[in-house]
């Protein structure tokens, strides 16, 4: 088992496994909200770690086991997943991330380049593979249309293709690429996180909270998603690893007077930054937005320039669903810049490219792992190479 399905079957991993996978916009909401309240999950171990007993007795039986089929190597053949690779540079793990991103697009290139000139026939399937690979239609035309302008009716290899690819894709990140700041001048920066249910809010506040009071930074956390007490618990084991206070209420208590308390102790207490944890429970889309609207309006009676930062959580898994999340989020809650989470292991790591085209917001950060190491700054040439599998 991987280290990271280890994790997945630990405590959170467990608890909060349903949502990894879902379309955060169709009914897993729900389902969640159903099944959340007591996190009693049944120990279905005992189903995994059922002995084979299966074993007949025969006292004298043929070396041959009757029971051929059923038990012994359940993936006839296929190779064993790769055992989880040791500590690497967070590019590498970046790059590992994205290999089935990058896979998917450099033989898609090759496939249509190998002993073809770019014309309109090829260039025509480039674009159809790029948008596929949820670049956008924006940054696909651009690349197309530079390649044209360079090479038409010639031959080009591949690798020249990928060359642009790399190009474009890091033209189109540039502009985003803004690392969250904290302004020393708030006492404290507050910063709002927001995002649907499962996009990794918690984890992704866990990761930040570490980077700050390691640059020495005091920080405290509101643990502002009220609703289910796993996700408060969730926080205050991140609280406690990182040595930062989390102000909590009861199960089900006002997420706004949660805060407003929260950011009045921070400011009593001088703190740096408070990080603000919400729910984001999209089954009702207008009671979410209400209670953002809430939350941000009162802590504004203590700060009128508060939030400093409203943070939007986004999966990378989930593909072309994440552009429709910051519609949903942008406005009502102003959001003020994203970080991209699960770039490790998606193929649709490209997403982020479409996002960066059409919003235009600041991206933070991003997410290549569950660890508290695995939040990573933002690099576009970086990003641009690992999507075009440039080593
Ligand atoms: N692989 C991977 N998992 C992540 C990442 N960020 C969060 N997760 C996992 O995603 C799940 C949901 O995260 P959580 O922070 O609880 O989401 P929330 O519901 O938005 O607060 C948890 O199992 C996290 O460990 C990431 O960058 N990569
Ligand atoms: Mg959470």
């Amino acid at each position: 088992m991987s280290e990271t399905e280890t994790k997945r079957k630990g405590f959170f991993g467990r608890l909060f496994k349903g949502d990894d996978r879902t379309k955060p916009e169709e009914q897993p909401e729900a389902v969640e909200a159903e099944r959340e309240p007591e996190a009693t999950e049944p120990e279905d171990r005992a189903a995994e770690a059922e002995p084979e007993t299966a074993e007949p007795e025969t006292a004298e039986a043929e070396p041959e086991p009757v029971e051929a089929e059923p038990e012994p190597e359940p993936e006839s053949g296929l190779p064993e997943p790769e055992p989880a690779p040791a500590k690497k540079g967070w590019f590498s793990r970046l790059k590992d991330g994205l290999t089935k991103t990058s896979s998917r697009l450099s033989e898609g290139v090759t496939s249509i380049f190998t002993k073809r000139k770019l014309d309109d026939d090829t260039l025509e399937e480039l674009e159809d593979l790029l948008i596929q690979a949820d670049l956008g239609v924006e940054t696909s035309m651009r690349i197309t249309e530079r390649l044209a302008a360079e090479k038409y009716d010639k031959e080009i290899s591949p690798e020249e293709v990928r060359e642009v690819l790399a190009a474009e894709v890091a033209k189109t990140l540039d502009p985003v690429a803004h690392p969250l700041r904290i302004d020393p001048g708030k006492k404290p920066h507050v910063i709002l996180v927001v995002g649907v249910n499962g996009t990794g809010k918690t984890t992704t506040i866990g990761k930040f909270a570490r980077k700050f009071t390691d640059e020495g930074k005091s920080v405290i956390l509101a643990a502002g998603d009220t609703f289910r007490a796993a996700a408060v618990e969730q926080l205050k084991i991140w609280g406690e690893r990182v040595g930062a206070p989390v102000v909590t209420r009861k199960i089900g208590a006002d997420a706004a007077g949660l805060a407003y308390d929260a950011l009045q102790q921070a400011q009593d207490e001088a703190r740096d930054v408070l990080m603000i944890d919400t729910a984001g429970r999209l089954q009702n889309k207008a009671d979410l937005m209400a209670e953002l609207e809430k939350i941000i309006r009162v802590v504004r009676k203590l700060d009128e320039t508060a939030p400093h930062t409203v943070l939007l959580t986004l999966d990378a898994t989930t593909g072309q669903n994440a552009l429709q999340q910051v519609d949903v989020f942008k406005n009502t809650a102003g959001v003020t810049g994203i970080v991209m989470t699960k770039l490790d292991g998606t193929a649709r790591g490209g997403i982020l490219v479409s996002i960066a085209a059409k919003h235009a917001l600041p991206v933070y950060a991003i997410g290549v792992g569950e660890g508290v190491e695995d939040l990573q700054p933002f690099e576009p040439d970086e990003f641009a190479r690992a999507v075009a599998a440039i080593a």
